[in-house]
């Protein structure tokens, strides 16, 4: 196995480039690195250095995606794409996102050392944006690359005021150059996503890595709550008070009821401003989030539709009037059967017990499920814990999850599908 020759799949290698890369963050000490940002420039030039020193030629596509290519044994052949997002969530965990693009580089490193050429190219993609977190729409990366971004989305501002189109040109990136970053289907064999598991499974079977069925399916929502700013201290309680944030109160707690009846299935508002914002002045308008996830799509889209009519039925009864607007829907996405045996194969080859699992995070795989066939390996983090400052992985299950995911590579050497 390729530990004795490849330095950068060991547990601590890996660790090590995990903590390069969060020590590039917009809001030390916490790690906040948003899209289009000098942050995701700094990061973007570090992998890039380490996907050359593993022998790949590299690039940055038009919408900053970092690209590395390590040829197959004909030139040209299709691609295995591997890899996972460079970009995070505000105060995030370090091991979402850049895990999986840091063990993929040391697969490839493994390959190149023992100057092995697989039937296949390899690309080792490090996705610019998959959170949203700066512009709310999620995976632009992963949905340029399958020729699916949504160019009106370049004229969304940041909460600064600065749109998408402002933002790529200030890392000099030409907004009219993205749709050149979509790659047809026919250069790419599969795509294989390995990824911190986000959730408490493994830990509880004691297991470091894992194989993902299906990838949920997601919704998010806008809404905004129009009522009628007035004295906190004039207008008498009941019905004269338009009271958008009581409004929007109730509204949660409707979304968070009829979610919790709905069996594996979640909804979240994670994020809400309201305006004018002062302790003496009643709300006269809020703008929440609501986030919408579940395993099977009729389900999911049930319940963002008994959503809107609650919000819209409270907002009627508190004479408050409500826009809704849906910004990101994605399909729940199966994973590849044919990848899932080979994730399995090699997970069982390297001594552990092989489980399945689901995801309830979403994933730059779910763009990459609308074009060709996906695979994920997880891999256990304590206490499931993600999106987080406490976010952590074990060397051992690192190193763990490296080698699964270098197994499953060479049995492409074997079996080409
Ligand atoms: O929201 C998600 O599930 C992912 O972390 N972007
Ligand atoms: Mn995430
Ligand atoms: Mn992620």
């Amino acid at each position: 196995m390729p530990h004795r020759h490849a330095p950068q799949m060991d547990g601590r290698a890996i660790t090590a480039r995990i903590n390069a890369l969060a020590a590039i963050t917009a809001e030390p000490p916490g790690l906040t690195r948003v899209f289009a940002s000098p942050e995701q420039l700094r990061a973007s030039a570090l992998v890039l250095g380490w996907m050359r020193d593993a022998g790949m030629a590299v690039h940055t596509d038009a919408i900053g995606n970092v690209v590395g290519r390590y040829e197959g044994a004909t030139p040209g052949a299709p691609a295995l794409l591997l890899g996972s997002h460079l970009d995070s969530v505000r105060d995030a965990g370090r091991w979402d996102g850049p895990l999986g693009v840091v063990c993929a580089i040391a697969c490839v490193e493994a390959l190149h050392l023992e100057q092995r050429r697989l039937p296949y190219a390899i690309e080792v993609i490090g996705f610019a944006d998959e959170e949203g977190t700066r512009f709310g729409a999620t995976m632009l990366g992963s949905r340029a690359l399958t020729g699916r971004f949504d160019p009106l989305l370049l004229e969304r501002p940041d909460d600064a005021g600065i749109t998408m189109a402002e933002a790529l040109r200030s890392i000099g990136l030409d907004p009219a150059a993205i749709a050149g970053a979509a790659r047809p289907a026919a250069e790419i064999a599969a795509y294989l996503e390995l990824h911190i598991e986000q959730g408490p499974v493994l830990e509880q079977r004691d297991l470091p890595v894992g194989c993902v069925i299906a990838i949920d399916g997601q919704t998010r929502l806008s809404v905004t709550l129009h009522g009628m700013a007035g004295h906190a201290g004039t207008v008498p309680m009941g019905g004269r008070r338009q009271d958008a944030l009581a409004a929007a109160a109730a509204c949660i707690l409707a979304i968070e009821e009829l979610a919790g009846r709905e069996d594996g299935a979640v909804a979240t508002v994670g994020r809400l401003e309201a305006w004018p914002g002062a302790v003496n002045v009643i709300a006269g308008r809020v703008t929440f989030s609501v986030d919408v996830r579940a395993p099977e799509d009729p389900q999911r889209l049930r319940l963002v539709a008994a959503i809107r009519a609650a919000i819209l039925r409270i907002g009627t009864n508190r004479g408050v009037r409500a826009a809704i607007e849906q910004t990101h829907e994605l399909p729940a996405s199966p994973c590849d059967p044919a990848l899932r045996r080979r994730i399995a194969a090699a997970i069982a080859a390297e001594g552990h017990e092989v489980i399945d699992l689901p995801s309830g995070a979403g994933h730059d795989a779910m763009a990459l499920a609308q074009l060709v066939p996906i695979g994920m390996i997880f891999v256990r983090c304590r206490n499931g814990i993600s999106h987080h400052p406490d976010e952590h992985v074990a060397t051992a299950d690192a190193e763990a999850g490296a080698r699964v995911l270098h197994r499953v590579l060479l049995g492409f050497a074997e079996t080409t599908p």
